[in-house]
């Protein structure tokens, strides 16, 4: 958003399949996002080159043509040395960096510091590696540049973003089919979630809270003045539990007492509270904290409406069997609760909702549960209008909405054929950035690197990274009693070395602690995914082994997220 004036993934996932290069930078896509990873191989066997960027050895850097395993916590030195490469040899984009962005100047002079020799002592990557990655991403006619936590769940990991933005704005990879920038969603409807406005400080349809625009038509679509004073996010409401000025809170479809850092902190933190109200449809340990609890939410098989996924595309979700027991879907209990307190809301249907959606967020506008039917999902932005009307668009005018880009890329694979029928809808975003007028520049921002708050040291001698694997979902409350898989526990990745030197087999229990507690007993898992002085974990099975005890709540002031993924740990053989 600060670089660009929207949030979201700015290519298709068909585009994976319609490209030269695929960066995969501090994301395990293949063990995260399996769909996404599916049009990445393709993308792969139609000639991509991939690379990965991440300190494990996962999985994917197997099939990568090239894997940079980056220290913990040192990617904007990474991506700064790549820029200082692509100007040292003068394969930057000058047209675009001339006609699109801003800030440059400032941009070049901090990228002149970080040569690939000096990142090579940082980061770990050998600086011909730095060398070579930077020009086969300049030099890609087209390439897609993909970031998840590994990016982002840092004290600074705002700053990482904008470091992996600059190399787009950099070569020009933004703004054009088969080239782009995306933040990968964790979820079904996180990209959905952010778009109607579950965030403080912005509204339905991504409007900052307090457009002078905007507020006006909020007002009066919903009958309410808005509030005066930004609201806070999760890192701030939480401080202001601790603080007490906050007493209360409504918790709905997360399990915060699990999934927060530095879990025994927010333990206390939630248990002082006057009153706790959780919505879920599991028993959750933040459940287990409440004072009510609303068994009531429907899954997503149990109810209808709409999702939106990582490529901003609107997806239907159709009920097919019955919620069990007292279970309501969730907008009938906030309905309920809203009318309660002297609302007056009148929705029969998840399609009202929707619809009072599409007033409120022009992107949305032409986005009718019709045509969701009709094409089976479509991507905003997507302006009121019917199919008809297409012919009267401008060239221009298809090309912002990225139907050029479409028609031009030839191949016909069986996600082209899809979305072409949805040719209102916005395959690719920025393609102004490449039109006659540029009317919004994209600045750099240029950042520096910082390593992680707390580093290892002699007490406590290893770092920490947590995680996901393939066969489990976050805190586990919908996946922990599906024991079919490989591993239905919670493992400890450590490196043979370390393993010896502690007197560690594969499968022993070892004790982990940190500054702020101690998971008492984790399987320990010999394996070369991770390197010495490096531990993983992931954070699925919390109620056997509570990862979240370890974690630190140092907090990025920009995203309000916490350093999930560096902390200082020891580690002993447990009783
Ligand atoms: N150590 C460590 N901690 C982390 C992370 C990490 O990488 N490492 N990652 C962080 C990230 S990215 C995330 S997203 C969070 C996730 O943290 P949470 O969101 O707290 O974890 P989930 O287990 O996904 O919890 C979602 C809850 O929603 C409930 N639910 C499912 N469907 C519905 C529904 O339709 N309605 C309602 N009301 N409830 C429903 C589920 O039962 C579940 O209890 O964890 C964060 N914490
Ligand atoms: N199977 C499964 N899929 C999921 C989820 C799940 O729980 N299980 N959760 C969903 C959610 S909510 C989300 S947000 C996504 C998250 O998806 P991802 O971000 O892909 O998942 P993570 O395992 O948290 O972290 C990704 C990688 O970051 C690496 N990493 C750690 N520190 C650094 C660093 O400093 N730099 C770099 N470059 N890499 C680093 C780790 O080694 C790890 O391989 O997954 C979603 N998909
Ligand atoms: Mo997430």
């Amino acid at each position: 958003m600060a670089t660009f004036g929207a949030g979201g993934a700015t290519t298709s996932y068909e585009e994976f399949e319609n490209t030269d290069l695929i960066i995969c930078w501090g994301s395990n896509t293949q063990e995260c996002h399996p769909i996404i990873y599916n049009h990445m191989r393709r993308g792969v066997k139609n000639g991509a080159k991939m690379v990965v960027v991440d300190p494990r050895k996962i999985d994917q850097t197997k099939k990568a043509d090239k894997w940079l395993p980056v220290n913990v916590g040192t990617d904007i030195c990474l991506a700064n040395a790549m820029a200082n490469v692509i100007i040292a040899e003068g394969l930057q984009n000058q047209e675009f960096i001339e006609r699109a962005t801003e800030n440059f100047e400032a941009y070049r002079e901090k990228v002149s510091g970080y040569t690939p020799e000096y990142a090579e002592q940082i980061t770990n990557v050998p600086a011909e590696d730095i060398r070579e990655v930077a020009r086969l991403y300049a030099t890609a006619d087209r390439a897609i540049l993909n970031w998840t936590l590994g990016i982002t769940e840092h004290h600074n990991g705002a700053d990482a973003v904008f470091a992996l933005i600059a190399l787009g704005l950099l070569t020009g990879h933004v703004g054009k089919y088969g080239s782009g920038l995306n933040p990968l969603r964790g979820q079904n409807n996180v990209q959905g979630g952010g778009d109607m406005g579950a965030l403080p400080n912005r509204m339905v349809g991504g409007w900052q809270w307090n457009d002078p625009e905007a507020r006006p038509l909020f007002e009066e679509v919903w009958g309410a003045p808005l509030p005066q004073k930004v609201g806070k996010n999760q890192a701030e409401m939480m401080e202001a539990v601790e603080s007490g000025e906050i007493r209360c809170m409504y918790v709905i479809g997360e399990n915060p007492a699990q999934s927060d850092a530095n879990e025994l902190h927010h333990e206390r933190l939630f248990s002082g509270l006057d009153f706790l109200v959780v919505q879920d449809i599991f028993p959750t340990k933040t459940a287990r904290m409440a004072d009510v609890v609303l068994p009531a939410a429907a899954s997503w098989c149990e109810t209808e409406g709409t999702v939106v996924n990582s490529e901003r595309r609107v997806q239907r979700i159709h009920k097919v069997i019955d919620p069990p027991g007292e279970a309501r879907p969730d907008e009938w209990i906030l309905q309920d609760i809203a009318n309660r307190m002297g609302a007056n809301w009148e929705f029969e249907t998840a399609e009202d909702i929707w619809n009072e959606v599409r007033r409120l967020a022009p992107n949305f506008s032409g986005i009718s549960y019709e045509r969701l039917e009709r094409y089976g999902g479509i991507q905003w932005p997507c302006l009121d209008g019917d199919e008809e009307e297409i012919s009267d668009i401008t060239p221009q005018e298809q090309l912002a909405a990225g139907v050029k880009g479409a028609k031009e890329s030839g191949e016909e694979t069986a996600t082209t054929a899809v979305a072409r029928k949805t040719e209102l809808g916005t395959k690719f975003l920025y393609a102004e950035l490449w039109g006659d007028v540029v009317e919004r520049r994209a600045p750099f921002h240029p950042v520096d690197h910082e390593g992680p708050v707390e580093m290892p040291d002699a007490e406590y001698p290893f770092q920490l990274t947590t995680g996901r694997r393939l066969a489990f979902h976050n805190t586990g409350t919908m996946t922990q009693n599906y024991k079919k898989v490989k591993d239905p526990e919670e493992l400890l990745e450590i490196c043979e070395e370390d393993a010896r030197a502690l007197g560690v087999e594969d499968g022993s229990f070892v004790k982990v602690s940190s500054r702020r507690g101690t998971v008492p007993a984790v399987k320990a898992r010999v394996t070369d995914r991770v390197r010495p002085g490096l531990l993983f974990m992931g954070y699925s099975f919390p109620d056997q082994v509570p990862t979240n005890v370890l974690t630190i709540n140092a907090i990025d002031p920009q995203s309000g997220t916490a350093e999930l993924k560096a902390c200082a740990v020891k580690v002993e053989p447990a009783a």
